[in-house]
């Protein structure tokens, strides 16, 4: 493990370097960080920080407000031709787009671990839900389907037309700085809009390795590259974006508070969006649970990514029956749990990814440890040793005083996006269902029982009111296929698989008259 290397005259560390050049981006000077058909960016510089040992990996010259202006003036521009060509050319532009994903899949997924932190199984795993949408919309581009519609009128029909919406602001956040994007990018694509991106600033380089990845795609087949412009950037690239009348979809996965402010400001220009906001996930576990099963899981949903995910697990509600049997086998696994370099084969626990996440944290722990949780396992900060330069926190169990969500609002009700797993023990099903749906987040929730009485009513009207609702699966890891996305504060508008691709079209109700007569609906009568 390198620890703390600066990028010096000298040069990168040799495995960050190895890992860019494999990737096709150079590592010295400083990297254009915006793609509108041409690489560009004459903006502030923005560093690419290793969350594992602090080396600064690149420099990337960011968007001024001006150019994402022109951005989105050519980003709009590669929208009118490309709306023309047909769904079926586009999918096969995806396919390739995939091919070439898939061959870099290792690279690009060492890539994530570098300037994320996740570990590597997962930075790949990111890579790959990227090549899975890719084939999702491939077989979509073929069944984008509208609809006949009975007419009550005799010559008449009508039809539901989906045609392109036109461009797709994509605001993605660090956590998944691959696979968030290619969800939008991909059903966007096959729908036939152009995309611009503006991905979190602390990710820069991935999204680079992206675009240019798909960039060459396009290019090779004559399509203008602004049909996946990039914008690199922080808070005022992002604002042009979503302020923009140009720009028909804003997609955002980031924090609640920000998310309000787009949705609010893209709703006041009559702009749709998309929000995954946060997620505060519960899983329940019942007595009937197979616990060879559900003690592995949570341990996945709660220390996995470094608890990192909008889908993490960050609740744990156990029925009192098994509670100290779970938590027993629980803390097991945690205390097999060390941290490492992400990049390492085995590693299971990288680093968190700044600074910033790991003062949310310690306050978090703080604030636990002030009201009188009891401290499981976790609770501090590595400082010594060769972790020292990086952000590594141990993942924490806790066991607040008071189990019910309205006992208190910053344990139950915040999300926390560190490995903090707050446990209660409840005695009936319905208790934990409402403790489930009792805080203000409604991203995912799991609940594991053999019982299939407890199953109806998990999935039913009174059940869980999230837009993930597992059984015997954890909260976090979501395939593709299904419609990824939350309720109440979580936001609005579903990413992925189902029916998501609808949002990424604007929908014509076109009634056809072939007769020889023009009568009004409803029978009414209207001459002289
Ligand atoms: C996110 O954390 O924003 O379901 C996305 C999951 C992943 C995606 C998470 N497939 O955990």
């Amino acid at each position: 493990l390198t620890v703390g290397r600066r990028f010096t005259t000298r040069g990168l560390s040799s495995r960050a370097s190895d890992i860019l050049s494999s990737l096709g981006i150079p590592t010295n000077g400083e990297l254009s960080g915006v793609y509108d058909g041409q690489w560009k960016g004459s903006g502030d510089l923005m560093s690419s920080v290793c969350p594992t040992t602090g080396e600064v990996l690149a420099r990337v010259k960011t968007a001024t407000p001006g150019e994402v202006r022109d951005a989105l003036d050519r980003t709009r521009e590669a929208y009118t031709h490309f709306r023309n060509v047909p769904a079926p050319r586009r999918g096969e532009l995806l396919r390739q787009i995939r091919e070439a994903l898939s061959a870099q899949r290792e690279n690009l997924g060492a890539l994530v671990s570098l300037e994320m932190g996740k570990i590597k199984t997962e930075g790949v795993g990111e890579v790959q839900e990227f090549v899975d949408i890719c084939d999702y919309a491939v077989g979509l581009s073929r069944m984008m389907n509208g609809r006949v519609v009975a007419s009550e009128r005799p010559g008449h029909t009508i039809l539901e037309v989906p045609n392109p919406l036109g461009v797709v602001g994509v605001l993605s956040a660090f956590n998944f700085p691959v696979a968030v994007y290619g969800w939008n990018f991909a059903l966007a694509m096959a729908a036939g809009n152009a995309t611009i991106w503006k991905p979190s600033p602390t990710t820069p380089l991935c999204s680079i390795a992206v675009t240019k990845i798909i960039a060459d795609v396009l290019e090779k087949n004559g399509i203008p590259g602004a049909v996946a412009s990039l914008v690199t950037g922080g808070k005022e690239a992002g604002k042009v974006v979503v302020g923009s009348h140009d720009v028909e979809l804003v997609s955002f996965t980031g924090s609640e508070h920000v998310g309000r402010d787009i949705g609010e400001k893209v709703a006041s220009r009559f702009g749709k969006v998309i929000l995954e906001l946060g997620g505060n996930n519960a899983s329940i576990i019942m007595p009937d649970a197979d616990l060879s099963l559900a003690v592995p899981a949570v341990f996945f949903g709660a220390a996995g990514t470094a608890g990192q995910r909008c889908t993490s697990t960050r609740r744990l509600y156990l029925q009192r029956q098994i509670a100290s049997e779970f938590l027993e086998r629980l803390q097991q696994l945690y205390s097999s749990l060390s941290p490492g370099d992400p990049l390492v084969d085995g590693t299971l626990l990288g680093p968190l990814h700044s600074r910033s996440a790991c003062e949310t944290y310690a306050k978090a722990v703080q604030h636990l440890r002030a009201s009188g949780a009891e401290i499981l396992t976790g609770g501090n900060k590595y400082k010594e040793g060769p972790l020292s330069a990086g952000n590594f926190v141990e993942p924490t169990v806790a066991i607040p005083r008071l189990a019910a969500p309205d006992t208190d609002e910053l344990i139950w009700k915040t999300e926390t996006f560190a490995p903090i797993l707050n446990v209660a023990v409840f005695d009936d099903l319905e208790q934990a269902i409402s403790w489930n749906n009792g805080v203000p987040q409604g991203l995912s929730s799991s609940l594991w029982t053999r019982d299939l009485r407890n199953l109806g009513k998990w999935i039913g009207p009174s059940g869980s009111d999230t837009g993930i609702v597992n059984v015997n699966v954890g909260t976090s890891g979501a395939e593709i296929g299904a419609a990824f996305g939350g309720n109440k504060s979580t936001g609005w508008g579903r990413e992925s698989g189902g029916d998501s691709w609808k949002q990424y079209v604007r929908w014509s109700a076109c009634t056809i008259n072939f007769s020889d007569e023009a009568p009004l609906a409803q029978g009414v009568s209207f001459s002289a």
